[in-house]
C-alpha cells in the first residue's frame, strides 16, 4: 500500500523517467530502433517495472502511467529529430490499457501536437493479450493500426496464439521471448521454437526480433537462422536518453 500511495505521486513529483534500450541489426551492424522502459526513482533507489507496474495495474493508475509514457515517448522523437535522428522507438502496452476509453485519440492527438511521423511510433502488446477477448483486441488493434502506430508482439512463444491469429490481426513484428535466447546453445526444443517463430514471422511476413541476446554464440545462431534483428545487453542495457543519443552519434 506503500508503494501504490507513493506511485500515485510518482508523475507529479518527476520520479518516473523513460529510458531506451537499442535494437540492432547484425547486418548493418546498425541500431535501428529503441525500446522504452520505464523506471521509477524513489528515495534514491530506482524501482523496477516488474515491481510497480502490476501495482498500476490493481488500479486507473496504469492508464496514466501508460498514457504519460506515451507521451514521454512523442517527447523524445522531438529531441531525435532535433539531432537528426530518425528511430522507431516501441512503447510496452498494458493488457488493463484496451479499456483506456478515448485513448486512441489520446494517441492521435499526441502524434499530431508533436508533429510525429506515426511510422515511428510502435506499441508492444503482449501475446497474452492477443488470445483473451479477441474480437475487442482485434477492433483496438486495427484502431491503432488506422493512426499510422506500428504494433509488436512481445514475449511471443509464451503464449499459445495460433497462426491464424497472428494472420488476421494487423501485426507488423514478432519478438521472441528471451527466455527462448537464453539456453539456445545447449537445449534443443528452445531451438525448435526459436526456428519456428522466425520460420512463422517470414511465411507471414512479419519483422522478428530476437530478444535478450547476450553472447556471440547466441548471436551467430540467429545468423545462422535467418533473424538478424536483435536486443540484449550485448547491444546496449536500457538506458537514460541522453546517454542513447550519445551512443547513437557515436556509432551510427
Ligand atoms: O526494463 P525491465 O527489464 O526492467 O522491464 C521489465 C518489464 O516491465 C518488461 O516486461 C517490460 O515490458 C515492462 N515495462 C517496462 N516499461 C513499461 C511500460 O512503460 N509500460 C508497461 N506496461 N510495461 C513496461
Ligand atoms: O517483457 P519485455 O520484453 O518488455 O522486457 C524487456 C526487459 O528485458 C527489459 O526490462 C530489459 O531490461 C530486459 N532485457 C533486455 N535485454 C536483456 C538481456 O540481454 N538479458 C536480460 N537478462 N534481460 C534483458
Ligand atoms: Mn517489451
Ligand atoms: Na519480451
Amino acid at each position: 500500500l506503500f508503494l501504490e500511495n507513493a506511485l500515485k505521486n510518482a508523475i507529479e513529483q518527476n520520479q518516473l523517467e523513460v529510458f531506451l534500450q537499442p535494437i540492432f541489426d547484425i547486418e548493418s551492424k546498425e541500431v535501428i530502433k529503441a525500446e522504452a522502459l520505464l523506471r521509477w526513482h524513489l528515495n534514491g533507489e530506482t524501482i523496477s517495472p516488474v515491481e510497480f507496474i502490476p501495482i498500476a495495474e490493481r488500479s486507473d493508475l496504469i492508464n496514466t502511467i501508460g498514457r504519460w509514457v506515451f507521451a514521454t515517448v512523442c517527447d523524445i522523437q522531438v529531441r531525435l529529430s532535433e539531432q537528426g535522428v530518425k528511430l522507431p522507438i516501441t512503447v510496452n502496452f498494458s493488457p488493463k490499457q484496451i479499456y483506456d476509453l478515448h485513448l486512441i485519440n489520446f494517441f492521435r492527438h499526441q502524434i499530431e501536437e508533436h508533429h510525429i511521423d506515426p511510422d515511428l511510433l510502435e506499441l508492444e502488446v503482449t501475446e497474452g493479450v492477443l488470445i483473451n477477448n479477441y474480437n475487442k483486441v482485434k477492433l483496438f488493434l486495427e484502431e491503432i493500426k488506422d493512426t499510422g502506430i506500428h504494433i509488436s508482439v512481445d514475449d511471443f512463444g509464451t503464449g499459445y496464439c495460433s497462426l491464424s491469429y497472428l494472420k488476421h490481426l494487423p501485426i507488423d513484428t514478432l519478438k521472441i521471448d528471451r527466455s527462448f535466447i537464453e539456453d539456445i546453445d545447449d537445449n534443443e526444443d528452445d531451438r525448435a521454437i526459436v526456428n519456428a517463430i522466425i520460420a512463422m514471422a517470414h511465411s507471414l511476413n512479419l519483422s522478428v526480433i530476437a530478444e535478450g541476446v547476450e553472447t556471440q554464440a547466441q548471436q551467430q545462431y540467429l545468423i545462422d537462422h535467418k533473424c538478424h534483428i536483435a536486443q540484449g545487453f550485448m547491444y546496449g542495457r536500457p538506458m537514460p536518453v541522453t546517454d542513447f543519443i550519445a551512443n547513437i552519434q557515436n556509432n551510427n
